[in-house]
């Protein structure tokens, strides 16, 4: 196709001149194009073929064993101004930034193909839609890119003559976790990310781009860019209504969006849909409500924990087509294994690392945050919404994280503005997706601590402002905690497919009908407001489930006041107002 985009070339002469590589090769979206790059690949030991009979088209990857989760200390927002990126993101003063960075660039790509991917975030044709082009020398990166997003000509032809999209520059460099950057410039529409080839550091449509630059872009254009799921509840009318969730990095939003209906709602003919599960786009449409579009085409997913009970529909959406990064190969039949897939650890195996694994027990076999990249297509359970250029309506958004006594089960904020106060002061223990401690409860406003592209007292603002301009037909807010324990750390919610039955009390409540009652931090189901019908839990480990601890909460709200502390007068007082107002409901 010729490229007439006089900014597109004009950006990647540049690059070119910047990383001098041997080659240049636009990716067109083609699958001959792909084939002879996963030969290339394969050649290279990049790409490890799988078992065309059980896996048809998918391959394994090994990234490096420094290089398997995004990089929090090495992530930058680099707005010219310091107070622009606020308390909770890393500053980098562009002025610095940029010959820090172009010295590290200068001459990167030697001996290398630069691969020029120009791709679609949001369904083609979508005028929600956005372009971003982004050069790398990593074919892995190129190929996840191609699952992950619309790529190829069809960007180029959304994109026409404007200059309306995001610079991604990339190269894995020599991979030195040291001279790592994953840097974000706003308010030049650009990213560069250097040193890194895994997933949210150089998938740059993902995390970089739809997130970081996103948030901004949508915070002075008037919609919303945030790290939730989109899933569809189809009841036995065939009438469908969708919910948007937000839970923070490998707290199950992958699951939740491809949930099973438990047999209750199955038999009635109720079904589950997938929309997205990582990342919505959300603004009002012509009716007045706030409508959702998925902006990725693929699933970067956690494998550990996937399996044929916790989520079917992540295992079959993985069967053909997918590139699996970081997991155990099972050298009998040349097939992929990770923990918890099923009780058979292959006998006869490499682990994540390249090493003889075979089974052993004292080290994992698959890294803790190894991926697959899998093609939405796939979903068994995908909506027919799926490419729609207008998205779905959203009924009720939720907020969610991993706390093992505080948050109940589900509980709904009493309107708009509670609810972002609810959103702001979310907190989860800390996960394998980010290097870094796990297991520390850590505050995670919106699930957007790591991917705010701008000040997060300003997010929390756009947030009410969104609610002011929605009015009546905002989306009613909730929050839920799968991840209750009892005194020996044991689960005691059985989560996956039974967290419809959470879900249906919410779409009650978002329609206006649907008992609850009234608690210091909002509305809860009565336990028997819980559909439990064929569960085998007891009244009261509901009654544990929904409890809520006021010496916990008024701990929480020692904690919120601390963190809310951070953001000094850029904290909306609306937000303070909802602190007075569940610390004096605890107090009574
Ligand atoms: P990112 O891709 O990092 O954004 O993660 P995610 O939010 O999509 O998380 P995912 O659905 O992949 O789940 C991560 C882990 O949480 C997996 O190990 C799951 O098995 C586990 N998990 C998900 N849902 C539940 C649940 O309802 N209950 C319990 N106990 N565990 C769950
Ligand atoms: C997350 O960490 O939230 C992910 C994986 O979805 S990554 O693409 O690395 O951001
Ligand atoms: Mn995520």
């Amino acid at each position: 196709m010729d490229i007439c985009n006089k900014t597109v070339l004009e950006w990647v002469d540049e690059a070119v001149e910047l990383c001098r590589p041997d080659k240049v090769m636009w990716i067109d979206g083609s699958n001959e194009q792909a084939e002879m790059l996963r030969k290339e690949a394969m050649a290279t030991g990049e790409l490890i073929k799988l078992n065309e009979e059980k896996l048809p088209g998918c391959f394994l990857h090994r990234s490096d064993p420094d290089d398997v989760a995004r990089v929090e200390d090495r992530t930058f927002i680099c707005c010219r101004k310091e107070e622009d990126a606020g308390p909770t993101n890393n500053w980098f003063d562009p002025k610095v930034a940029y010959p820090t960075l172009k010295k590290l660039f200068d001459g990167c790509m030697q001996g290398r193909t630069m691969y020029v991917i120009p791709y679609i975030m949001g369904p083609i044709g979508s005028p929600y839609s956005k372009v971003g082009i982004e050069v790398t020398d990593s074919i892995y990166v190129t190929l996840s890119m191609l699952i992950m997003t619309r790529a190829g000509d069809c960007a180029l032809e959304q994109l026409g003559e404007s200059n309306d999209w995001v610079r991604c520059m990339h190269s894995k460099a020599n991979l030195d976790p040291d001279n790592r950057y994953i840097c974000h410039f706003p308010e030049d529409n650009a990213i560069w990310s250097i040193n890194s080839g895994y997933g949210g550091n150089a998938l740059m449509g993902k995390k970089c781009f739809a997130l970081r630059i996103a948030s901004y872009q949508g915070k002075n254009e008037g919609w919303m860019a945030e790290h939730m799921l989109i899933l569809g509840i189809e009841n036995p009318k065939g009438e469908v209504r969708y919910v948007a969730a937000a839970f923070p990095s490998a707290c199950g939003k992958t699951n939740l969006a491809m949930l099973i209906p438990p047999k209750v709602y199955e038999k009635d003919g109720y079904k589950a849909w997938c929309v997205g599960d990582d990342i919505a786009w959300m603004r009002k449409g012509p009716d007045g409500r706030l409508y959702a579009i998925n902006a990725e085409k693929g699933f970067f997913g956690v494998a550990p924990g996937t399996n044929a009970k916790s989520n079917p529909n992540a295992l079959a959406t993985t069967q053909k087509n997918t590139i699996f990064t970081n997991v155990v190969l099972n050298c009998d039949d040349n097939t992929v294994w990770w923990e918890s897939l099923d009780k058979n650890p292959p006998k006869n195996s490499i682990d994540w690392k390249g090493n003889i694994w075979n089974g052993r027990e004292d080290v994992k076999g698959a890294h803790p945050n190894s991926r697959f990249t899998a093609p939405a297509e796939n979903c068994p359970v995908l909506s027919p919404e799926f490419n729609s250029p207008e998205g779905v309506p959203i009924d009720a958004i939720i907020f969610g994280g991993r706390r093992a006594k505080t948050a109940p089960l589900v509980y709904q904020a009493r309107d708009w503005q509670h609810g972002v106060f609810i959103g702001s002061t979310m907190a989860s223990e800390t996960t394998a997706a980010t290097t870094g401690a796990v297991g520390v409860v850590r505050r995670d406003p919106m699930a957007m601590l790591p991917f705010c592209g701008y000040h997060m007292g300003d997010y929390f603002k756009h947030w009410l402002e969104m609610g002011d301009d929605l009015g009546e037909k905002a989306p009613k807010i909730f929050n839920v905690n799968w991840f209750r324990v009892d005194d020996d750390g044991n689960f005691i919610w059985p989560g996956f497919g039974d967290n419809m039955r959470v879900i249906m009390w919410i779409l009650d409540r978002a329609a206006g009908k649907g008992h609850a009652v009234e608690t210091p931090i909002g509305y809860e189901p009565a336990p028997e407001d819980i559909n439990t019908e064929g569960l085998d839990i007891s009244r009261q480990t509901l009654e544990d489930l929904l409890n809520v601890d006021v010496d916990l909460w008024k701990d929480e709200v020692a904690g919120i006041k601390e963190f809310y502390a951070k953001f000094g007068d850029k904290l909306p007082k609306e937000l303070y107002d909802e602190l007075d107002k569940l610390e004096a409901n605890l107090n009574k």
